[in-house]
């Protein structure tokens, strides 16, 4: 495998900007016929080198001519000699039945489909599957009526017609010229769900939502979540739909969770369907926001797309910005943000401290589905909320319409971006620029100093970047630090110096910096890093009283989590000692006092005290600790979870009951007392009165009208390992083993049960009847789950947690190289354990590379774990 870099872009040779697609479509074998008018644009070019996979070339003509001389590589075809400007016509066949990669044309269940995010075209014709060329495409479909009566591409439907022998077609053209990634074609039976949106300047959009027949009214949902975002993009950002139809596809076999295809949105049905009975309040939230990210996309990717892959982030990271601020104005924006910190710190800080590392923008890739991750994503929305953060939001939308203006219909770099802002505010970013080139969790060590004569306070701040495998030099990076100040009385104290006010932002740059704050009366409780205003690791000595008082007093609710989140560390990390140590764990009073007045707080949003009331998962707690100890993490948290139901055992109770909501509603504040009454529940679960918690739970699951409230205690029995679990497993098996996605739900809580036999139980799953791995939903749910999200069972020292992910990826590897990569991250950071575990891991991964025909894909991560 061949490592592509960054700094070797150069402009294509060839351009071509048009491409009329003929699709004879048949599961068995698809003939594709492309015609393209290629035009030369480096002059000493004479070789088009088109980009091929797995495909059969039936002709070559050069203006309607059979033209022989071309050779085919292991990547594609050189065609020699060819003239400047031409139309290049290719037949080749395909066989998406055979496709069980899904990428390219592939079949899910009896529909066809396509993805070809990032190099997936490749594998439908031969072509220049670079995003940098832009053509304007035009498709048309022929197939059986029957079997396929519906035929979709991008753009719009302008012709129609059938033939005798029971085949039909029809052409469709995309005036917007796109890359070959954002092209899109599905053939299927579906039921459709059709609406309309009239945009601000009064156009009429057709919307339509395809789905397998018989869920139209799982689609609802989707629609208004749609119509939504399409409104919420006009008047936050000013951005209107360009095309006269916008359609949605649910497909059950789908890689990714959706593509945002040129007017033809490919969706995993996971983000599209849902009913009460079936979904829970978090999937009807992940499809609000999965619905406005691909919808954002129109303009952030497609109107303006990546000159490269290495610049992923450029649509990647705004888009999620985008979405991540379209569910924070439509739900809680405080509850948002602390879900995506929880997302940051326990995957992406993981990511950083791994043999993938890698800045937003990556340097160097082997196989770029292999970056579609949380840190191009993540901390790219991170990058963006910081430009957001250090501009404001007036000359943040400034700078969007700049962008746009410049690079409207064009393949632009992430400095591009950044350089629009930059114009647009006058704002200096050269130096913030580098947060793009530099990987790595930046580290805040923050002491401070009160001087009662002067009424002085001093913040010094350090900043550090600890050396990832990719990259060992670090420098300083700009980091904006909001901060606060309180008086012992909980009143703000103004931030000023010299008889000048100073910004809650305060711009660090440098590694060592000193702010001074004068008319500082008392000695105040700081809070820092509000609404987690850097992606970084802050290192700050606070008292436990002045954590509890943050949790009181903090204007922001992300500080209040947070203090709860940094109180309850300091005890996990103490505990783990204790624990290693064979001392007696301990939690004092006053920290669960903390959090008592936190369940019986009267002003906080109730969503908001479900947060603060949920532990940090095991993964979050790991981020913690150089070398990890999956056992002691997994004690401490069941500790900490049976002393806070025992010690709270009357209050969780009564909130529990005076947080039960009658019909169920998608509604902000229902779901929000849902969240509160389940996180009762479940630190219920774990109380000593096992008598009363198994009825409470069982009584809860047999009357639920909702998935939210059935699974919340089917996760409540399973994870305290209630006497009843077996009982409501099993018949949530008998109602539900028909229905994939909500399987998914059951497969995931077996994953992740604490039950010493998880793993055995894990093995047995792989045989059950709803079970199969050519679905990538039921992969992740299960063993995605467990390889992931139970680290005790995973890491267990008889190696046979990995021993087992060796027998799946060996099969995987065939099967679906993408999902394959996805499941071996837990195992390539050997690093992150004890010597015993490290070596089992090393073996396992020395396993691996062994494999026959192993896809580049696990070659890149096993070799960079390796070496
Ligand atoms: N572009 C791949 C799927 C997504 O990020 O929307
Ligand atoms: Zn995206």
């Amino acid at each position: 495998p061949v490592t592509k870099y960054r700094l070797d872009y150069t402009k294509p040779d060839f351009m071509i900007t048009d491409i009329d697609l003929d699709f004879e479509l048949s599961p068995e074998i698809t003939t594709v016929t492309a015609r393209s008018q290629v035009i030369q644009h480096n002059a000493t070019a004479t070789t088009l080198v088109l980009d091929g996979e797995d495909l059969k070339l039936l002709a070559i003509n050069i203006n309607d001519i059979p033209w022989q001389d071309y050779q085919l590589t292991g990547r594609g075809i050189e065609i020699y000699h060819v003239p400047s400007e031409f139309t290049l016509t290719i037949v080749n066949e395909i066989a998406p039945i055979n496709n069980t990669a899904l990428e390219g044309l592939y079949l899910s269940g009896d529909a066809l489909c396509t993805q070809c995010e990032a190099e997936g075209f490749r594998h439908i014709t031969y072509y220049l599957d670079r995003p940098d060329v832009l053509a304007r495409f035009s498709t048309r479909i022929t197939a059986n009526k029957i079997q396929f009566p519906y035929l979709l591409s991008n753009g719009n439907r302008i012709a129609q017609g059938e033939f005798d022998d029971g085949r039909h077609w029809v052409q469709w053209q995309d005036p917007f010229p796109k890359p070959c990634y954002l092209f899109a074609l599905v053939a299927g039976d579906f039921d459709v769900l059709r609406d309309q949106f009239i945009t601000a300047s009064q156009r009429k959009v057709a919307l339509e939502i395809y789905v397998d027949k018989g869920n139209l009214a799982r689609s609802e949902w989707a629609m208004t979540s749609l119509k939504n975002a399409m409104r919420w993009d006009e008047t936050r950002f000013g951005l209107e739909y360009d095309l006269d139809i916008f359609m949605i596809v649910a497909v059950d076999f789908f890689n990714m969770g959706a593509m945002e295809n040129k007017g033809l949105n490919v969706f995993n049905s996971k983000y599209v369907l849902a009913k009460p009975q079936t979904a829970t309040d978090d999937d009807y939230l992940g499809i609000e926001g999965v619905i406005g990210h691909e919808y954002f996309h129109n303009w952030t990717g497609n109107r303006v797309t990546c000159r490269d892959w290495f610049q992923l982030s450029l649509k990647e990271g705004l888009t999620v910005f985008r979405d991540q601020e379209f569910s924070a104005d439509r739900g809680s924006r405080a509850v948002k943000r602390i879900d995506d910190v929880k997302i940051l710190r326990s995957v992406q800080f993981a990511e950083d401290a791994s043999p993938m590392a890698h800045p937003i923008r990556p340097e160097q890739v082997i196989e770029m589905n292999n970056f579609y991750t949380v840190t191009v994503y993540e901390k790219g929305a991170e990058v963006i909320r910081m430009m957001h953060t250090l501009l404001g939001e007036d000359k943040f939308q400034a700078g969007m319409r700049l962008y746009f203006e410049r690079h409207d219909g064009s393949a632009a770099t992430c400095d591009d971006f950044v350089q629009a802002m930059q114009d647009a505010s006058a704002i200096d970013l050269t130096h913030f620029k580098l947060w793009y080139s530099q990987s790595g969790t930046p580290e805040l060590t923050i002491t401070d100093q009160y001087d009662a004569n002067r009424q002085q306070y001093t913040l010094t701040v350090k900043q550090q970047t600890s050396a990832t495998t990719d990259q060992q030099e670090k420098k300083p990076l700009h980091i904006p630090l909001d901060i606060e100040l309180y008086a012992a009385n909980g009143q703000i104290i103004p931030l000023q110096y010299n008889g000048h006010k100073i910004d809650n932002v305060l711009n660090l740059h440098q590694a060592q910096e000193m702010f001074v704050f004068d008319c500082v009366s008392e000695k105040p409780v700081i809070a820092l890093l509000r609404d987690f205003s850097a992606p970084v690791k802050l290192h700050y000595d606070y008292q436990d009283s002045e954590l509890i008082f943050l949790m009181q007093h903090a204007t922001n609710a992300f500080n209040r989590y947070d203090a709860a989140q940094m109180l309850l560390t300091k005890y996990i990390v103490k505990n783990v000692s204790n624990y290693q140590h064979k001392i007696t764990l301990s939690l004092p009073e006053s920290v669960i006092d903390a959090f008592r007045a936190v369940l019986l707080s009267s002003s906080l949003d109730a969503a908001l005290i479900a947060q603060i009331l949920t532990l940090p998962s095991e993964n979050e707690i790991a981020n913690q600790f150089k070398v990890v100890n999956p056992d002691a993490i997994h004690a401490i948290r069941q500790f900490l979870l049976t002393t806070f139901a025992n010690e709270m055992f009357d209050e969780l109770y009564a909130v529990y009951m005076n947080n039960k909501t009658a019909d169920y509603r998608v509604e902000y504040g229902d779901m929000a007392k849902r969240a509160l009454k389940n996180s009762c529940l479940y630190l219920l679960a774990f109380a000593d009165d096992k008598t009363t918690v198994s009825a409470l739970v069982k009584q809860q699951y047999q009357q639920a009208n909702n998935m939210t409230d059935s699974l919340a205690a089917l996760n409540a029995a399973v994870k305290a390992l209630l006497v009843c679990k077996d009982e409501l497993l099993s018949d949530f098996d008998q109602r539900w083993h028909q229905d994939g996605l909500v399987m998914d739900k059951w497969f995931m809580l077996q994953a992740t049960s604490p039950q010493h036999d998880a793993l055995s139980n894990v093995r047995t799953l792989l045989n059950h009847r709803s079970f199969t791995l050519n679905n990538p939903n039921r992969i992740r749910s299960l063993i995605g789950a467990f390889v992931n999200n139970n680290p005790v069972a995973f890491h267990a020292l008889d190696g046979s947690g990995y021993d087992f992910l060796v027998e799946v990826l060996t099969e995987l590897n065939h099967k679906n190289p993408q999902v394959a990569s996805r499941l071996i991250d837990p195992l390539i950071r050997l690093q992150r354990y004890d010597e015993k575990r490290a070596n089992l891991m090393h073996q396992a991964l020395e396993k691996l590379l062994k494999l026959d025909n192993l896809s580049r894909d696990l070659f890149e991560k096993i070799t960079k774990a390796l070496n």
